[in-house]
């Protein structure tokens, strides 16, 4: 045992590894105590253990690179201070901001300090001893030895310099052994990068959450990572000419199609209520098993005289999924074609999207409210970016294990904690509520769904119709919330599925219970079920269910001109659905596209309807060929230009006539509990939200739901998570009444 230890400290190899031991050991540490990085399951928990050992070895082992004994330490040391630097700093700045440091937030350091405050020096804990001891003790070690020679040299003694008792042997290393060790470190990465991405498939390509990155493959990966996604994005951006902006406006200008006069401000002045409905299908629409309807609240809801519906809609998501169909939303221009425009561009882009539109023009406040964690998709980047104002992300919500679902809060309890938040925002308002239950793997307890099971051989396409049917019941009683807190009477309600929850490999073992066959299914078939609803209802609208072929990108204009406002000046790529010139030519992320009457799937057309549907289409008429050339190039031309667009950061150079560019860091989500109660107050008399025109009585404590964890605890409608209202009291906000909330709030984040 002996021989062993002075085996490890003795020889150059033994320093190395001992730093890479204790880097390691450092590392798991703060995984555990300073991150919350959300292990699901075993794997995850053994990837974060493993993770840090393959970079630790790369970095640390490259002392060995060199040939002399004392630079093997030297080497060795600065590239273990290099590492647990990296590691500090991202605990700290993960203590105030609960995200990871990225190239773009160094280079933005000044603001950053700036945003800190006061709060910069109550920063480091106690616990950040930890990560910082062995350096601590380096170091005075180093200055006693200092102060030693200092007092030799007054001696007129020798000098002498510190060993640490690490008497390294002098011969060389053996001739591969930096190789041999470098290789080792490659070795250990590239599994953790395997299993990872087994794990969470396409990781690096879709990014998903920063804390995912650093999750399965460590700090030192996500650093490069973020530095090489950098890298290429200013790449990019700096190539951009005024010739790029000019085509682009040129093109939207020629798409551009003028409202229906009979829409036009038809919903004028209204709060907008958007809801996200999660992986959520058209077929889903009607559908019944065993007799039983899956969505009983929505096909009411379709034929009710006042809901304005869409059957041939198409999502048009690319790798970014949820995060692009809000960007399609919210500005009008598709997601990036290698990745997720949100996660990649959403932190430094500029963006003219529905938020600030609504504010600049129309006065509205607005929100978002998703019950998960608020980076995920960076979210709380692009957000702000975009110009919401209120952000009330995972924080904002009671959690518990029973209440979860994998992204979020069950959607009873999503659409019912948010009504405390809706009650108390300005109006007109635009808010956007994303739900979470209805996204693979579709787990639902017997508690939560009666729904019969639809007997495929397919679990997850069983499981799909029963939290789908959960999701309909829980718009039911949204809806009857809305009635009763006075909301609805001035709103218009929107609701769009995001994407598919089927995917195409599955979609054979649906195939019957959609009257069809899973023999025959083909390719034709996989398209014709990226179908999505678009349901818009208000009191007064001018409700029917439209056959117009349209996508998630035609959305944003409809919505503006339903509102009374122009979208001529704005770069957005759609175009209304009610207007009379809307183009019917349905892009897919991947250049194919859907047309009233073909579907052109890798550049072969197929016949949509008729006893020919789902045919390859021959014998066209050289005018229909001519026609679906022309719509194919008018695809790529738009997917290509809206990449542009994003990858080029295009949007910086043209400010459309009376907008006024966003500045994201101006909004501080974490104070948005705060914010919201302060404006309402400050208000006083004229305060528009409905909480203050019910009197200050909170009708969100009404909420009427049958979810059982309601039934024995009403606390949380009212009352707010106390980390959220913390934050507030730390923030010297003396709005006692939320502070009174918070300590009596019975659940804890
Ligand atoms: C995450 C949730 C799901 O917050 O919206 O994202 P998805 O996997 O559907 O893209
Ligand atoms: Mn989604």
């Amino acid at each position: 045992m002996k021989a062993k230890l002075h085996q490890l400290t003795h020889t150059r190899l033994g320093f190395i590894i001992l730093l890479i031991l204790l880097m390691w050991i450092k590392t798991v540490f703060a995984y555990f105590v300073d991150f919350s990085l959300g292990p699901e399951d075993p794997l995850q928990y053994i990837l974060m253990i493993i993770n840090p050992l393959g970079a630790s070895v790369i970095v640390i082992s490259v002392g060995l690179y060199f040939k002399r004994a004392r630079n093997v330490v030297i080497a060795g040391f600065i590239a273990y201070l290099a590492l647990s630097a990296l590691l500090l700093a991202n605990a700290l700045y993960y203590r105030e901001f609960t995200d990871f440091i990225t190239i773009n937030t160094v280079l933005a350091l000044p603001k950053v300090m700036q945003g800190l405050g006061a709060s910069g020096s109550s920063m480091m804990a106690f616990k950040d001893l930890v990560l910082i001891l062995d350096i601590i003790i380096v170091a005075v070690v180093l200055i006693a030895y200092a102060a030693l020679n200092i007092w030799r040299y007054i001696q007129h003694e020798q000098l002498i310099w510190p060993t640490f008792g690490i008497h390294l042997d002098d011969k060389p290393a053996q001739y591969h052994l930096p190789q041999a060790t470098t290789v080792v470190g490659i070795a250990l990465f590239m599994v953790t990068l395997a299993v990872s991405e087994l794990n969470r498939p396409q990781l690096l390509s879709r990014t998903f959450d920063r804390s995912y990155i650093v999750k399965y493959l460590g700090f030192a990966p996500f650093t490069i990572y973020d530095g090489i996604k950098t890298a290429q994005t200013n790449t990019v951006r700096s190539s951009a000419d005024s010739a790029d902006t000019d085509k682009v406006i040129k093109f939207v200008r020629k798409n551009y199609a003028q409202p229906s006069s009979d829409y036009f401000g038809a919903a004028k002045g209204k709060n907008v209520i958007i809801i996200h409905l999660e992986s959520f299908q058209e077929f889903l629409i009607g559908q019944k098993i065993n007799g039983r309807e899956v969505t009983p609240f929505l096909n009411s809801l379709i034929k009710d005289k006042n809901t304005l519906s869409f059957s041939n809609m198409f999502n048009q998501v690319g790798l970014g999924k949820t995060s692009d169909a809000e960007n399609m939303l919210e500005s009008g221009t598709f997601g990036i074609n290698n990745g997720s425009l949100f996660s990649t561009l959403g932190s430094t882009n500029t963006f003219q999207s529905a938020p600030a539109i609504l504010d600049q023009t129309a006065g509205y406040t607005s929100a978002v409210m998703h019950g998960g964690k608020g980076s995920f998709w960076n979210r709380s980047d692009t957000y702000q970016n975009m110009g919401y104002q209120y952000y009330f992300d995972g924080d904002y919500y009671a959690h518990s294990t029973d209440m979860d679902t994998q992204y979020g809060i069950k959607d009873k309890l999503m659409f019912a904690e948010s009504a405390k938040y809706l009650e108390h925002l300005q109006q007109p308002f635009y808010a956007k509520i994303i739900t979470t239950s209805n996204h693979d793997p579709y787990t639902i307890s017997a508690e939560d769904s009666d729904f019969p099971d639809a007997g495929t051989d397919d679990k997850t396409v069983n499981s799909y119709f029963k939290t789908a049917n959960y999701l309909d019941s829980a718009l039911k009683e949204f809806f009857t919330y809305l009635k009763e807190s006075g909301l609805y009477k001035n709103s218009l309600i929107m609701m769009y599925g995001d994407h598919y929850g089927i995917g195409n490999s599955r979609n054979k073992d649906l195939a019957p219970l959609l009257g069809k066959s899973a023999e025959t299914w083909s390719d034709f078939d996989n398209v014709q079920m990226q179908r999505i609803p678009l349901i818009f209802n208000m009191p007064g609208l001018k409700g029917g269910q439209k056959t117009t072929y349209g996508g998630e990108i035609d959305i944003l204009p409809t919505l503006l001109h339903l509102l009374g406002l122009n979208t001529k000046q704005y770069v957005q790529f759609g175009t209304d659905l009610l207007s009379p010139s809307h183009k019917q030519v349905v892009a897919q992320r991947n250049g194919n596209f859907i047309t009233p009457n073909y579907t052109v799937v890798n550049g072969t057309p197929y016949v949509n309807n008729g006893a020919e549907s789902g045919r390859e289409a021959t014998n066209l008429t050289p005018a229909t060929t001519k026609r679906l050339k022309a719509d194919q190039e008018h695809v790529n031309t738009e997917l290509r230009l809206s990449d542009t667009v994003a990858n080029k950061n295009l949007l910086r150079f043209y400010t459309p006539a009376g907008f006024t560019p966003v500045n994201g860091t101006d909004t501080d989500f974490n104070t948005s509990l705060q914010r919201l109660l302060t404006v309402e107050r400050n208000a006083s008399a004229s305060s528009t939200s409905e909480y203050s025109k019910n009197n200050n009585e909170d009708v969100a404590g009404k909420y009427k739901s049958d979810a059982p964890e309601l039934k024995n605890n009403r606390s949380v409608l009212t009352e707010y998570p106390a980390k959220v209202a913390k934050q507030a009291v730390n923030k010297g906000n003396p709005l006692e009444q939320m502070i009174r909330r918070a300590k009596t709030s019975s659940f804890s984040n």
